[in-house]
């Protein structure tokens, strides 16, 4: 097995790399080895490569744990049904008619990743609820968006454990039951902070963090150092500014080795099985 998979990889590094990390990702509990977040569009632009990198993973005994998001599919939806999208801060404000379409366009995705998968002989099981618990954030503001205060790892464990790729949405419940709307990257942090996997991935379609300005990838970012400056700069906002903020959150609750990499799809084997890496790789 382990030479028929050098070989299939052989292409992206060398044998000795990729041997190890094969050797040290299968020495923890197979719940910790990766927790990868995927962007809603990658469903939509790169499906067949997504299944493919998942499951060749899985054919290897890896088990990472997917969330991904659906923001594009949603808007998409809103915009043909002739609502426009409304964010504050990188958060989609969620009316009860804008929830309908949000579960709506959850389940559709995840389905579509779920049979993509399988289609490659991967098990795959659809996780949309049950894992994370959350209050309103700012009912006034957001309306039916939440933020996650408790995190189950059951469902994830009992997937994992039955042999199946657990695919999660981001999707939370009140303590009531009301259903509510999570930014994905928020969720994926706060699910890889109670994870603490070998291995954090953000996969995005642009293969990383993008200067506003310059217009370049960024390869590195030192939080302790960089944070406050980039905070400050006019070109992060939004998602962006989201989404480097959950990331910062998360690495200060994990030992100090951690790091998260956004990278593109193309990127992931390199990312997971080289020195080398990809994208841009966030540290403290
Ligand atoms: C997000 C959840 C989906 C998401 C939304 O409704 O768009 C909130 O903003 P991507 O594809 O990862 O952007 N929820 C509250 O984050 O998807």
């Amino acid at each position: 097995m382990l030479s028929t998979v050098v070989q299939l990889l052989n292409n992206i590094g060398s044998k000795r790399e990729v041997e190890q990390y094969l050797k040290y990702f299968t020495s923890v509990n197979s719940q910790q080895f990766a927790v990868i977040k995927v962007g809603g569009a990658i469903i939509t632009q790169n499906l067949k490569e997504l299944a493919s990198s998942l499951a060749f993973l899985n054919h290897v005994g890896l088990f990472p744990i997917i969330l991904h998001g659906s923001g594009p599919q949603i808007n998409e939806i809103l915009e043909a049904e002739g609502v426009v999208p409304e964010y504050i801060d990188g958060i989609r404000v969620t009316d009860g008619k804008t929830m309908n379409v949000v579960r709506k366009v959850f389940l559709e995705q995840n389905l579509k990743l779920v049979e993509a998968l399988e289609a490659l002989d991967v098990r795959a099981r659809p996780i949309t609820g049950g894992v994370f618990t959350a209050d309103y954030l700012d009912k006034d503001r957001y309306q039916l968006v939440g933020k996650i205060s408790k995190v189950n790892k059951t469902p994830i464990e009992s997937a994992i454990n039955d042999g199946y790729l657990p695919i999660l949405t981001s999707l939370a419940e009140s303590p009531e039951g009301q259903i509510l709307n999570v930014n994905a990257d928020v969720a994926a942090g706060e699910l890889a902070r109670v994870i603490e996997p070998l291995k954090i991935v953000y996969l995005n379609e642009k293969g990383g963090l993008i200067h506003g300005e310059t217009g370049d990838k960024i390869s590195v970012i030192n939080l302790d150092e960089e944070y406050d400056s980039l905070m400050k700069q006019s070109w992060v906002k939004y998602g962006t500014k989201l989404k480097i903020k959950e990331i910062r959150d998360l690495l200060m609750h994990l030992p100090r080795s951690s790091s998260v990499a956004i990278i593109s799809i193309h990127d992931l084997q390199r990312e997971l099985f080289t020195d080398s890496g990809a994208g841009t790789l966030i540290r403290r």
